[in-house]
């Protein structure tokens, strides 16, 4: 059995997240802590919101909120949200929680003593018209790098290059659009990144089996030179994380608080601390038996730069024995009918919406199969469409009401006996044993696409099959062997359940209720698991496990959603 430890890049604070953000980290993360539950593997999946920052601050003052509150409502909402969509995390955590706050302050401090931090003189915008300083995202400005105009203060979200506020050309406030400001001296720390290029980088070479997409990123941002310039890691602020070294207060730097980027990934630490204080060190600590944990991060392609220089910064420069991310699987961006999705426009289906007008598994299916890897992809409502209908209404829906409704009406809703496989039914174990054994290895390397397309092989052959022995034809001339072709496809429908359930959780968790079972063991031997339900085992018809979308719900629904939210 082996121990993996999942996390997925945790959500902003600030609103309802939309499908993009969705199948670009949390889903994926979920499909394979799915899997890696199903194959029997000990599995330790965290994520949780993210909620320092000028993000959290300025939705809270748009809602009118103390942002405290916001926080605790927001997370509350995220977390209902989360689980309606099937995430299935072992802890939802919240970045702003006590645990948080003590192990940062304590990275912070044994960062200090390997003296991998400066107190620096910092110039820093300020804003005469809204009378504070402007960290982060409450400026934007043109990119250096790339030009793009609308470059926040922290980072480019064009070119992902990470950014400090004063990098910024004809830089405005975020907050009132005045070009009022100017440069105040302030002291703030500085993780000194620079002195451990050599250490980032072997790190970075020797993960030769990374995705392309990953490896690009982070090489880029390692070798451009300033990638890895020294990063300020304190804001003036009045939320988040107080500047402490450890437990002690930190001389000059009352008042302002760790940068979100900061405390965010570690995060993913508290967060197991959250979830139960005796029984995180295990997943964590390599002198605690985490040695034999293997770690998988999951992100959008913009998170990439923070995870594979800055939080390893903070891990390696610890000189602590912390568990370091073994795999980082990232993704491109999700696109909404010919644009982008946006939560400062309200552009695009937010999680929410999306489950008020279909179930979940309908969204999962689709972001997943079509998920943004190796570029990025579109949302269009006639492809959305399309890949349900045909996907999970045609081949795997039918495939079940077709075999349960025939074996209620020409036997009993009972797994019929009589007549035994023979060559065709061979055939189907080994067509069926190459996709089972495929499928494995997408869902093991993190292929999603793939993963999804393998599975709609294995309903395919299914389908296939059914269609070549026509056991409603069989009946007629030879009823034993017409029982034995339906008692393969009553057990193809168990397998079926058991194979998807990562994809499709709930549909699954129906077709295996219909198939009156609790065995949910995977088809390591596929000819076995097709004699798992025996002759006389008794099932109900289940009730449809996917209605198909009307042309005039696509229409109304792309109307509805053409617009932007609010
Ligand atoms: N909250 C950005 C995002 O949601 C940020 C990720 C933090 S991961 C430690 O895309
Ligand atoms: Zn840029």
């Amino acid at each position: 059995m082996a121990r993996i430890l999942i996390t997925s890049a945790i959500p902003y604070i600030n609103g309802i997240k939309h499908l993009g953000n969705l199948v670009g980290s949390q889903l994926p993360a979920d499909l394979f802590a799915r899997f890696h539950r199903a194959r029997g593997n000990e599995v330790m999946f965290l994520c949780a919101t993210d909620e320092h920052g000028t993000p959290a601050e300025l939705a809270a003052a748009k809602a009118g909120k103390p942002v405290n509150e916001y926080c605790a409502e927001m997370h509350a909402i995220q977390a209902d949200i989360a689980n309606r969509f099937g995430l299935s995390f072992d802890h939802f955590g919240r970045s702003s929680s006590p645990e948080n706050h003590k192990l940062t302050q304590h990275f912070a401090g044994v960062l200090a003593d390997q003296g991998l931090i400066a107190e620096v003189e910092e110039e820093q915008v300020y804003s005469n018209a809204d009378g504070r300083y402007l960290p982060d995202r409450y400026i934007e400005g043109t990119c250096p790098n790339c030009g793009y105009d609308k470059a926040r203060g922290d980072q480019c979200e064009n070119c992902t290059k990470q950014l400090d506020p004063t990098d910024l050309i004809e830089p405005r406030s975020a907050i009132s659009g005045s070009t009022d400001l100017e440069v105040r001296k302030t002291k703030h720390l500085y993780l000194r990144q620079s002195n451990m290029r050599g250490q980032l980088s072997e790190w970075i070479e020797s993960k030769g089996d990374w995705p392309v997409l990953t490896t690009s990123i982070a090489k880029k941002w390692l070798n451009d030179g300033d990638g890895l310039q020294d990063r300020g890691i304190t804001r003036d602020l009045d939320w988040g994380v107080p500047v402490k070294r450890g437990a002690e207060e930190w001389p000059g730097m009352e008042g302002k608080v760790f940068y979100v980027w900061f405390d965010a990934p570690i995060e993913y630490i508290a967060c197991a601390q959250e979830r139960d204080p005796n029984d995180w060190e295990r997943w964590w600590r390599t002198d605690k038996g985490a040695d034999d944990v293997t770690y998988f991060q999951f992100m959008g392609k913009d998170n990439v730069p923070f995870h594979t220089l800055s939080f390893p910064a903070t891990i390696l420069g610890s000189g602590e024995p912390w568990k370091l991310v073994d795999y980082i699987k990232s993704f491109n961006y999700l696109n909404y009918d010919g644009g982008q999705f946006s939560t400062s426009q309200g552009r695009g289906v937010f999680m929410d919406q999306a489950l008020e007008i279909l179930p979940a598994d309908y969204w999962r299916w689709w972001l997943l199969s079509n998920a943004p890897e190796t570029s990025d992809s579109e949302f269009t409502w006639p492809r959305f469409q399309e890949g349900v209908n045909k996907d999970l209404a045609d081949v795997l829906g039918n495939f079940v009401s077709r075999v349960t409704k025939f074996c209620r009406s020409k036997f009993s809703e009972a797994v019929p006996a009589g007549g035994s496989y023979g060559a065709r039914e061979e055939q189907l174990i080994t067509d069926l044993t190459a996709r089972v054994r495929a499928y494995e290895t997408a869902q093991e390397k993190m292929e999603v696409r793939r993963a999804a397309a393998e599975l709609r092989a294995c309903w395919v052959l299914g389908n296939e099959y059914l269609q070549e022995v026509a056991p409603w034809s069989t009946f007629k001339e030879d009823p034993d062997q017409a029982a034995a072709q339906i008692r393969l496809a009553l057990n193809l429908i168990r397998v079926y359940a058991v194979l998807s359930a990562p994809f499709i959780p709930t549909a699954a968790g129906h077709m295996l209720s219909g198939m009156n079972t609790l065995d949910m063991s995977w088809p390591d031997d596929v000819a076995q698991a097709l004699n798992a339900l025996p002759a006389g085992h008794e099932f109900t018809v289940p009730e449809v496990l996917f209605a198909k979308i009307t042309d005039d719900q696509r229409e109304e629904w792309a109307a509805r959603f053409s617009g932007t939210r609010d």
